[in-house]
């Protein structure tokens, strides 16, 4: 899009919300690997400026946008409310939907649909754990997420990706993706394929578990990873849980397991330089401090027993879902050049054989806690 054209497009949806003021300046932002994240700051009559958060969903990845966006209405009130409760600031401990002039809270807009949030001031996403306090409280925050939302109705909840962490369909998709072989990758990445067909007898674990009903269906974030958490740049702790794009009943373990995939690992998700990923043990360890200070006494024996061995398995299905998107030609991650969603592949699976080599170690931590 040509600035000129984005200026366009930004001052028509500035007029579509309800926003205080009129657009000054805009520009893109985070790096998210789904939606296109926009900041755009606004000044008002009085001179005030203050900053939004504009997106355009990606509807190929979520096929029900009003119902998707009906699911952060209601997780969002209903967080406000606990967090007023517990004395806490509802406009920064949560996201703060801005609502259309037709009092949506979206806006259809030459075939696409938007969002906005009020801008969190004073307050950081990382990208890789830069101290291990924020990655303590990262999961402080996470927790808190899930523990807040425990008495939330989840019958009421839309499934924004059905089987979004179903790792037995995600392998299905591989399987389907290698028989394709839609982009003519495959015979590149023999060796890929063969780490995740050796390692398809974990992708049952967890679904399996929650179907039999020894493991509890709880309204969980699904997308927990680092740079989905703010923390407040004043206080350094676990500010807001952002991305609520795929809130849906799910297990406490793909939260746990998916943020340790992404802040154990010291490098860029895309790192080609496989010496350098490397588990962090520590930075586990960390974590499940954290994350155990506040669902400890929430979570049930079985859950906790598999914390470590959902680590493996949340890794596991991120790497075979950045194959299967190489295999099929780079159709649902962004990416911004062309062996992207390999590399990020090949450091999920290096990741992967690290826990399998320390998974005693993990476990016989989490049994201490
Ligand atoms: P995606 O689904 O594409 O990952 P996110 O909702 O995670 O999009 O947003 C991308 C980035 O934008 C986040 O990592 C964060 O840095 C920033 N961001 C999102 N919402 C807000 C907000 N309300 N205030 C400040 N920053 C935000
Ligand atoms: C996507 O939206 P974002 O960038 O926070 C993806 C996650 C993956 C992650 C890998 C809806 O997260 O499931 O784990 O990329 N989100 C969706 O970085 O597919
Ligand atoms: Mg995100």
């Amino acid at each position: 899009m040509s600035g000129k054209e984005m200026c366009r497009l930004i001052n028509n949806l500035v007029a579509g919300f309800k926003m205080d003021g009129e657009c000054v300046s805009s520009y893109p932002y985070g790096n998210g690997l789904i939606n296109d994240t926009y900041v755009v700051e606004v000044v008002n009559t009085n001179g005030a400026k203050r900053r939004y958060i504009i997106q355009r969903i990606n509807h190929h990845v979520f096929s029900d946008v009003p119902a998707l966006m009906n699911n952060i209405k209601l997780v969002t009130e209903y967080l406000k409310e606990r967090i007023i409760e517990e004395g806490g600031d509802p406009a920064r401990e949560t996201l703060t939907l801005v609502n259309s002039v037709w009092d949506k809270p979206y806006i259809i807009y030459e075939n696409n649909y938007y969002r906005a949030y009020d801008f969190i001031e004073d307050a950081t996403t990382y990208q890789v754990v830069s101290k291990a306090e924020h990655y303590y409280e990262s999961a402080r925050a996470a927790a808190t997420f899930q523990r807040r939302l425990i008495g939330f109705d989840a019958t009421v909840l839309h499934d924004s990706i059905p089987g979004f962490h179903d790792t037995r369909k995600r392998f299905a998709a591989l399987k389907e993706a290698v028989l394709n072989d839609a982009a003519g990758r495959k015979s590149a990445v023999e060796k890929e394929i063969s780490f995740a067909f050796a390692h398809e007898g974990v992708a049952g674990t967890i679904v399996d578990l929650l179907a039999a009903g020894d493991l509890p269906l709880r309204v969980t974030h699904n997308d927990t990873k680092l740079n989905n958490i703010m923390i407040d740049d004043a206080t350094q702790k676990g500010l807001c849980v952002l991305d609520l794009d795929t809130i849906m009943k799910g297990s406490a373990l793909y939260d746990f397991g998916d943020a340790i995939r992404s802040g154990c690992n010291p490098c860029s998700e895309s790192e080609k330089d496989l010496s350098k990923v490397v588990f962090d043990k520590d930075l586990f360890k960390t974590y499940a401090k954290g994350y155990m200070s506040v669902m400890g006494n929430v979570l049930t024996a079985k859950e906790r027993e598999l914390l470590a061995l959902s680590a493996l398995i949340m890794t596991y299905e991120c790497g075979i879902r950045f194959l299967t998107d190489y295999l099929n030609g780079d159709v649902y991650f962004k990416t911004t050049y062309p062996e992207q969603n390999i590399d990020r592949c090949r450091g999920q699976f290096k990741l992967v054989a690290d826990i399998e080599a320390s998974l005693s170690e993990l476990n016989a931590f989490v049994a201490s806690l």
